[in-house]
């Protein structure tokens, strides 16, 4: 059985949601991060990535984190690819050209979109959203964005999702980095394929599980 490291309120979320959809049984072991603890290296900090245990599995020191038998994976889109192509099904690359293309397609989404969709979540979760530097900052990687969000939008316009015409772990990969530029009101809305593929998306029932536990556990 697979063991997820991490938490809902991590990148592990997306490792969750494809488990959903395809119904595998998997062990979890909470691991917080440490960045979001008073003391991450007191005796009664709880697990995180700061703790020698964690570190002896993961130096990077980040969450998620896969435990299969002895082999030990990291970096939350490689996982995902990982476990569809374990599990097969339809969700799965269905040839190397699709499994190509997955691994294009998570590529080009941490290379191109994550860092500045997260810039601009942080932005807002941290109140900065509404000051002058917050805005400028805000801006600018909106400007970044555009390129991407455009290149996406056709791609889904023709396609109608990112691999194969069927939903797959590339459309789970893409959504959950899409899903933070959606702090940003109405960034979207200038995109309208990523809007509502990506409201699909989220209308899925093993996205809502995911979801219902991500809001269940303290912020
Ligand atoms: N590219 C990595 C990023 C991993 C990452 O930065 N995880 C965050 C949580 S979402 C973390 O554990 N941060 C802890 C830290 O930086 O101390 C992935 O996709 O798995």
């Amino acid at each position: 059985m697979l063991t997820i490291y991490g938490v809902y309120r991590s990148r592990a979320s997306r490792n969750f949601w494809l488990l959903n959809e395809i119904d595998m049984p998997f062990d979890h072991v909470p691991v917080i991060q440490g960045y979001r603890l008073p003391d991450p290296e007191a005796e009664n900090a709880p697990f995180n990535t700061l703790s020698p245990g964690f570190l002896s599995i993961s130096p990077a020191g980040a969450v998620p984190v896969l435990k299969d038998g002895d082999f030990v994976l990291s970096e939350s889109l490689a996982m995902n690819l990982y476990v569809a192509r374990k599990a097969g099904g339809p969700l799965a690359p269905a040839d190397a050209r699709e499994n190509a293309l997955m691994e294009q397609w998570a590529l080009y989404g941490v290379t191109a979109i994550e860092a500045h969709a997260l810039a601009i979540m942080y932005a807002h979760a941290e109140g900065r959203a509404k000051s002058p530097e917050g805005e400028a900052e805000i801006a600018a990687e909106v400007a970044r964005l555009r390129r991407p969000l455009g290149v996406l939008n056709s791609h889904l316009r023709e396609h109608g999702h990112m691999v194969g015409g069927r939903f797959t772990v590339a459309d789970i990969n893409m959504a959950e980095i899409l899903r933070y530029a959606q702090a940003e009101p109405g960034l979207l809305s200038g995109y309208p394929e990523i809007e509502s593929w990506l409201a699909a998306c989220h209308a899925r029932p093993a996205f809502k599980a995911m979801w219902e536990r991500r809001l269940a556990e303290p912020a």
